[in-house]
């Protein structure tokens, strides 16, 4: 075939038009994200997932969502199937710390990138992950204390009882808030937590364990430090079912700023919230889209938060998004 300056040109455009279509195809073609999310356990969680969710569609990202029911085993068979389905990305809120190295090097060797949000992972392996989206759980903790301390100066002298409601056994958050609000009291020594005991993060087994704390040690409580807001209006009820006064006999204290809780400052039953953000979805589609591009991203990247007392929820409520 006689080579002439028509069949280069046509062959050039053929190839150019081949490369345009598959890498347009390329950039159509969505990014497929895994997620296992922990469960539905309080209305952080469940705003968290919405976010997540909106975000995506939003994005126009594939989502495969999996809820594990707040069981690791049913995140780590979750993890397991993205890899086999050869999703894009993986991300994943850790219901614990520990038990992830095994599956996250499974990831690692199907060239998956892996997102932690929300929670962390205590690894020591730092590449098994691209990157942790989420609040500083010590900073809540020390805010949650430092409202207590400023508290504790306008209060009757002598020792100040306070009970904790500890979030799941294991995991970031109740590891960190414990250690934030033990740091910052620590500065008054009549500041003493006499009970602490999990509650796993929900409203009925707030209840459950404050009503146990109540027969113990009832009226020598002069404090509640919940790790959220669910076991926080759990443990209200629990205390109203006392004869006590929730926010008045004895202080409630939680973290996260769900509309519940600004309903109960309202309603003059609990007297301080630390938001922790859940709306991280929008950061996480952003941040999935960079990765897959191969883009370097920070490891950490920390969500902005604030501290709710009750004097001004009835102002802030209009402007609460979850
Ligand atoms: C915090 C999140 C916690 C919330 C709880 O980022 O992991 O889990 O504080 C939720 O309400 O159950």
């Amino acid at each position: 075939m006689k080579i002439t300056r028509r069949t280069v040109l046509s062959a050039a455009i053929c190839l150019g038009l081949g490369f345009g279509i598959a890498s347009s195809a390329y950039a159509d073609k969505a990014l497929v994200l895994g997620f296992s999310q922990v469960g539905a356990e309080s209305e952080w969680r469940t705003a968290n997932t919405a976010s997540i969710k909106d975000a995506a569609k939003e994005a126009g990202v594939t989502l495969k969502f999996a809820d594990a029911q707040q069981k690791q085993e049913n995140q780590v068979k979750a993890i397991r199937s993205f890899i086999a389905q050869k999703v894009d990305v993986i991300a994943f809120s850790p219901v614990v710390e520990s038990g992830w190295d095994t599956v996250l090097g499974e990831a690692k060797a199907a060239k998956i990138p892996v997102i932690l949000t929300d929670r962390a992972v205590d690894s020591k392996d730092k590449s098994l992950y691209v990157t942790f989206i989420g609040s500083d759980f010590v900073e809540e903790g020390r805010r949650a204390g430092r409202w207590l301390l400023e508290r504790a100066k306008t209060m009757p002298a002598g020792d100040i009882n306070i009970v904790e409601l500890q979030g799941t056994v294991g995991s970031a958050p109740a590891i960190d808030r414990k250690a934030g609000f033990a740091e910052i009291i620590a500065a008054n020594p009549h500041l003493k937590i006499i009970r602490s005991q999990s509650g796993d993060f929900t409203r009925a087994k707030g209840k459950e364990v404050m009503e146990a704390f109540l027969k113990t040690d009832g009226k020598k409580i002069n404090v509640l430090y919940a790790h959220n807001d669910d076991m926080a209006i759990g443990a209200i009820q629990a205390i109203e079912e006392a004869g006590l006064k929730p926010g008045k006999d004895i202080l409630v204290i939680s973290v996260d700023g769900v509309k519940g809780a600004f309903e109960a400052m309202m309603a003059g039953k609990l007297n301080v919230t630390v938001e922790c953000s859940p709306l991280l979805g929008p950061q996480l589609m952003k941040v999935a889209k960079e990765v897959a591009a191969g883009e370097t991203v920070p490891k950490r990247i920390t969500t902005e938060e604030g501290v709710f007392p009750a004097e001004i929820a009835a102002k802030e409520f209009p402007n609460r998004k979850y």
